[in-house]
């Protein structure tokens, strides 16, 4: 990739550089700095989920697009194209066992040959496996049976066991644990005995690493999901110790829910524990991040900057791809993230606190307009072109023809395991 993204970068090299001056100086004007702005991108990275290198499907079917990764080797090649073209995609978050690494040594050494180390680890506790003597369907942490609940405790401490191998910090815990019909289980009951087996979790967890309950109001559980919001998880990670945080799944609120005011409460509360971002419309429709709501997506960065400085949490990205080839989705969804810090920090902050203080909406707005309606797209490439990436990573992606080699190598019908 690397021949490919100097010679692209070649290519567009004086018309970045127009850019990035004109840019540069509308900024002045308000008080920012371009080069500050700059090396803040270029410190980001988002972790790459494992389980979005394949295409995703809906419950009506699933149209593969050819040359997925077969492997979790594979998928880290993928990942490695991705972060070579973006140089924001440092990681990648490991959900077992869709990733059941038989050496995970093995595997920590071929990601680093890579350059790519192994963010947080994924438990997975909401469907069957193939020959497994326990299910899920009625629960796991949650369980009435105190044998499902052992199996599943079981699981997250095997996962444990496979990150600390692999160098990770920390276990993400999502779990499907609910009801759908009043009745069918004690609410309080469900929540006391989920309680229970996050505290026993996280008594095996090493002391450097954290435990993040991430919450979701419904599906698959549609009358009730036991961590159903971020009251719920801040519940939990209060409840479980110092290193219990709570994740922020974009897509997974009630509609029309304030999530940059979520992201705020956690904030202070000292538990946001990190991002899945994703974008949606009307549930958990895991598109693009930032490809509906980009406003949205700059408000949370808004609030993740408002003490100072960007918090050091878990930024990973939760994303299905149905439609388009999953790298190509995984640029987007990065350039849309950076974006949306680039336009955060482009906030005049003195102007905003003043026009608060003075109670002047109009005022206020017009100082996170103005910074949202810059155009920071050559920041961003700057950013990534001091990080040895692509200044536009997806026409480079497309002119590399790595996805016509993986075809040929890997074959038109490859299946990613995954969602
Ligand atoms: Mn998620």
């Amino acid at each position: 990739m690397r021949e490919h993204v100097d010679a692209s970068n070649e290519r567009l090299r004086a018309w970045h550089e127009a850019d990035l001056e004109h840019t540069s100086a509308q900024l002045v004007r308000h008080g920012i700095d371009a080069g500050e702005v700059i090396d803040v991108v270029a410190r980001f990275s988002v972790a790459a989920p494992s389980w979005a290198l394949g295409t995703g499907g809906t419950r009506f079917g699933r149209f593969p697009g050819g040359g997925e990764p077969r492997t979790t080797e594979e998928k880290i090649d993928d990942i490695a194209a991705l972060n070579a073209l973006t140089g924001a995609n440092r990681s990648v978050s490991l959900h077992i066992p869709w990733d059941d690494p038989s050496d995970p040594t093995a595997l920590r050494a071929f990601a680093a040959e890579r350059q790519i180390a192994f963010d947080c680890m994924n438990s997975n506790t909401f469907q069957d496996q193939p020959g497994a003597d326990v299910s899920y369907k009625f629960g796991s942490l949650a369980h009435t049976d105190p044998g499902m609940r052992k199996a599943a405790i079981e699981h997250n401490r095997y996962v444990i066991e496979v990150g600390r191998a692999l160098g990770s910090r920390g276990l993400v815990v999502w779990l499907a644990d609910g009801t759908n019909h009043p009745g069918q289980a004690s609410l309080r009951g469900q929540y006391e005995r989920v309680l229970e087996g996050l505290q026993d979790i996280y008594a095996s967890m090493p002391q450097d690493w954290t435990l993040y309950t991430e919450h979701k109001p419904y599906e698959p559980a549609f009358y009730s999901s036991v961590v159903a919001d971020w009251g719920t998880s801040l519940m939990l990670a209060h409840a479980i110790g110092e290193r219990a945080a709570c994740i922020v799944d974009l897509g997974h609120h009630l509609p029309n829910t304030n999530v940059e005011q979520v992201v705020s409460r956690l904030l202070m509360a000292g538990r946001l524990g990190g991002f899945h971002f994703n974008d949606s419309v009307y549930g958990d429709d895991d598109l693009t991040t930032g490809s509906v709501t980009p406003y949205r997506l700059f408000l949370i960065f808004c609030e993740l900057l408002e003490p100072g400085t960007l918090p050091d949490v878990a930024y990973m990205i939760d994303q299905s791809h149905n439609l388009k080839d999953p790298i190509e989705d995984l640029i987007g969804a990065t350039d849309n993230i950076q974006m949306a810090l680039a336009q955060a920090l482009c906030v005049d902050r003195d102007a905003l606190q003043d026009a608060q203080e003075r109670n002047d909406p109009a005022g206020a707005e017009a100082v996170l307009q103005r910074a949202f309606r810059t155009d920071v797209r050559p920041l961003v490439a700057e950013a990534r072109r001091r990080n040895g990436a692509a200044i536009d990573p997806l026409d480079t992606f497309r002119a590399s023809g790595y996805r016509a080699a993986k075809i040929a190598e890997r074959g038109e019908d490859a299946t990613a395991t995954g969602l």
